[in-house]
């Protein structure tokens, strides 16, 4: 991922923005980031906990960014915090980014059925779905007219995907509330989407049992028979979050290679992929 993929304009230009869920510079938050940076975005960062400070402050400051405030999305007075330092520095913002996900890596494996627990189910919808609603209510009280939000989701709210499991149902919910979020922002001209990526390298899909196939899997199956550049989600984050996304809200807009498309991979690419 270059610099020459993040070509300098002016499209974000006097919008204000916070970024949620950049881990490391592997994040897809990251690449929206560099993306609405170099069209002249002026943006603030929350990090979950002291250990990724370490990460993302180099980041944050790389790009000019002095707005850096902890937030884990569970606690409430980190959510507070946060929206109250962004008023007294700000007072209004354009944009909000989500990129948040988390389930128990035990409800992650193996059988839906067995392995979901009510706290598992409780855990993964909260820290995934229920902190975009959270966020979205307090950023849209100090949200300009015109302002947008986009939040991340996969494949797997739409179809069984192994092993993602509850995380599947997470996104399902977050998918629903974004429509939900869009028509109650919608008379404001607030605009509120989610882009569903493919399969992407990044701390949250590292360890993950089935891996290697999966990437392997998504490269044969695709209709672009590769797997999904984080530049093309940053991409359709630019759209959505600038005013080429106007009229478009409650949108789940796929970025994935076209794999979604796809009822029935050919036979040649899976099998010379998969043996
Ligand atoms: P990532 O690990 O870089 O980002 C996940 C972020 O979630 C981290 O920054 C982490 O700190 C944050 N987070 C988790 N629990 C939190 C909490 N309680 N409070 C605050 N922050 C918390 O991984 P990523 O792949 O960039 O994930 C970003 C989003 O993209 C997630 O919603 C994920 O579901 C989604 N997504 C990822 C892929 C993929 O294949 N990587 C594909 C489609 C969608
Ligand atoms: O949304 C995700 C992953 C989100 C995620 C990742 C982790 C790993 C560490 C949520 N919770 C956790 N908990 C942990 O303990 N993705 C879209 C990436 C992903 O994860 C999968 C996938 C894909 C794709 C898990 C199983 C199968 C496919």
């Amino acid at each position: 991922m270059a610099e020459q993929h993040f070509p300098a304009g002016e499209l974000m230009k006097g919008k204000r923005g916070l970024i949620m869920g950049v881990a490391n510079k592997n994040s897809i938050a990251w690449a929206i980031a560099r993306q609405l940076h170099a069209q002249g975005a002026e943006l603030a960062f929350t990090y979950q906990g002291d250990a990724l400070l370490r990460r993302v402050k180099p980041l944050a400051e790389g790009i000019g960014s002095d707005i850096l405030v902890e937030c884990d999305v569970t606690d409430d007075a980190t959510m507070d915090n946060t929206f109250s330092t962004l008023k007294d520095k700000w007072g209004k913002i354009d944009f909000l980014v989500h990129a948040i996900a988390f389930a128990g890596k035990e409800q992650l494996a193996g059988s839906f059925i067995d392995n979901t627990t009510r706290d598992g189910f409780r855990q993964a919808l909260d820290i995934s779905a229920y902190s975009f609603v959270d966020a979205a209510r307090r950023a849209s009280a100090m949200m300009n007219d015109g302002g947008a939000m986009v939040t991340m989701t996969y494949l797997g709210s739409e179809r069984v995907i192994p092993n993602y499991n509850v995380m599947g149902v997470a996104k399902a919910a977050l998918e629903a509330c974004t429509r939900y979020i869009a028509a109650d922002l919608g008379p404001r001209g607030i605009r509120v989407n989610a882009i569903s990526a493919g399969p992407i390298k990044t701390l949250a899909a590292a360890g993950i049992g089935s891996g290697r196939h999966m990437f392997k899997f998504n490269k044969a199956a695709s209709a672009m028979r590769d797997n999904t550049d984080v530049v093309g989600v940053a991409g359709a984050a630019l759209y959505l979050l600038s005013d080429l996304g106007l009229s478009c809200t409650g949108e789940t807009h796929h970025v994935d290679g076209g794999f979604h498309a796809i009822g029935m991979p050919q036979e040649e690419p899976l099998k010379d992929a998969l043996g």
